[in-house]
């Protein structure tokens, strides 16, 4: 650190020219997080100084993170449900497995083995992090041609040791949705936990659903469903850190409730202490402002988008590794690598699966508009002939 401060104005004006390497979100087809909406900016702004780790002092802040529950508890079909914004997928997995490996703990009077948690090969790669700091052991089902969870092959995996299974609503790679329904009755069945990662798909599947897309059911009105990751920053429009995590039962929230040092200070139910109230006044802001109706728009934009930019590739030639679930694309082409490190060359950022490392992943969100596909498809047209490869064709 220096001994003497800068004056703020050179500080700021380093930040802006160091800003400035960020790729602007206008070249940005990997990701499923977006430029937040300004209403999201504003409201977090407005809780700069809140820390939610301290609810006696911040009691209105935690009205608000009360109220953007409730309000995401109505989108899962249960507006009791307990839950905490907390700040991303990752942690709110954590929680749900804590929770899980807690409740199996007590339920069996000790773990006799070491606890396994059944997930598909397409679960996100950040529970291997959860796995490892709760001990558990992942056992893992392969997925159809469609790259679902195999349900059958996952109840062949249920043994004494199955503390959990995890379903993806949504999967961040492919957007690819697990059959949570027949998961919900494998986990009533046997009598096992069942959390659903809804971290990609959360803010999607439900408003796809009344616009008529065939997507199945994920959420507590599915009786077996036990707890769900939803994350505001993603398709939720938010700034980051938003993520949340709900249960059906508060009782389950509870098991990992910790007590302070102080008096009359209230439990903590989540993985971090002080942890940012902007968070919650951006969720709230954005749900209570486009309501159902403001998310169904901007899903129907998403899938129109999406049509578009298949539409402009098929007429190249194009073609899919499989058709769409969600607003991401997987399309084939042999050369992905190379196409890809060409267009980050030219700040054009979109991702290749290790998977299939012969397909384009295109992601669409809000900030992927109509000129920002043309934009793309006129680079991926450039990277082709700079790399000799035929582009197939024109539209
Ligand atoms: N579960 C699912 C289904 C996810 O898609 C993700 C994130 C997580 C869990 C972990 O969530 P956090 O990252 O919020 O802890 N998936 C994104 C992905 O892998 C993360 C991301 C977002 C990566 C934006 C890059 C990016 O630009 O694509």
């Amino acid at each position: 650190m220096r001994r003497k401060g800068l004056p703020k104005e050179e500080v700021l004006s380093s930040i802006r020219s160091l800003r400035e390497k960020d790729v602007p979100w206008s070249r940005v087809l990997n990701s499923i997080c977006t430029r937040p909406h300004p209403l999201a900016v504003e409201a977090f702004q407005a809780g700069i100084d809140t820390n939610l780790g301290d609810v006696r002092i911040f009691r209105g802040t935690h009205d608000i993170e009360r109220r953007a529950v409730a309000l995401m508890g109505t989108l899962l079909g249960k507006e009791s449900c307990a839950g905490s914004l907390v700040s991303g997928g990752t942690e709110a997995n954590l929680l749900a497995m804590y929770v899980a490996r807690k409740l199996a703990t007590q339920r069996r009077g000790g773990l006799t083995g070491p606890p396994e948690v059944i997930v598909a090969e397409t679960v996100h790669y950040s529970v291997q992090k959860i796995f490892d700091l709760l001990g558990l052991t992942p056992r893992t089902a392969p997925v159809d041609k469609r790259l679902r969870m195999d349900v059958k092959a996952a109840e062949a995996l249920v043994n004494e040791r199955t503390i959990a299974l995890i379903g993806t609503a949504g999967t961040s790679e492919f957007g690819s949705v697990d059959p949570i329904e027949a998961l919900s009755q494998l986990a009533l069945e046997r009598d096992l936990y069942l959390h659903v990662d809804a971290a990609t798909g959360g803010f999607i599947i439900p408003f796809a659903r009344e616009l008529g897309h065939p997507l199945p059911r994920f959420d507590f009105s599915l009786p077996g469903v036990t707890s769900i990751t939803l994350d505001p920053h993603k398709y939720g429009l938010v700034n980051v850190p938003a993520g949340a995590v709900f249960f059906r039962d508060p009782a389950l929230q509870s098991l990992i409730s910790l007590d302070s040092f102080f008096a009359r200070t209230p439990t903590h139910r989540t993985f971090l202490g002080t942890r940012p109230g902007g968070a919650a006044l951006a969720t709230y802001a954005v749900l209570e402002h486009l309501g159902w109706e403001g998310f169904v728009e901007a899903t129907r934009t998403n899938y129109d988008t999406m049509g578009y930019l298949l539409d402009r590739l098929n007429a190249r030639g194009y073609s899919l590794l499989l058709p769409p679930e969600l607003n991401i694309a997987i399309v084939d082409l042999p050369a992905a690598v190379q196409v890809m490190e060409l267009l980050e060359r030219w700040d054009w950022i979109i991702s290749v699966s290790k998977r299939y490392s012969n397909c384009l992943r295109l992601v669409v969100t809000a900030h992927v508009t109509r000129p920002v596909v043309d934009a793309f498809i006129d680079a991926l047209d450039g990277a082709m002939t700079e790399l000799g490869l035929v582009s197939c064709g024109t539209d």
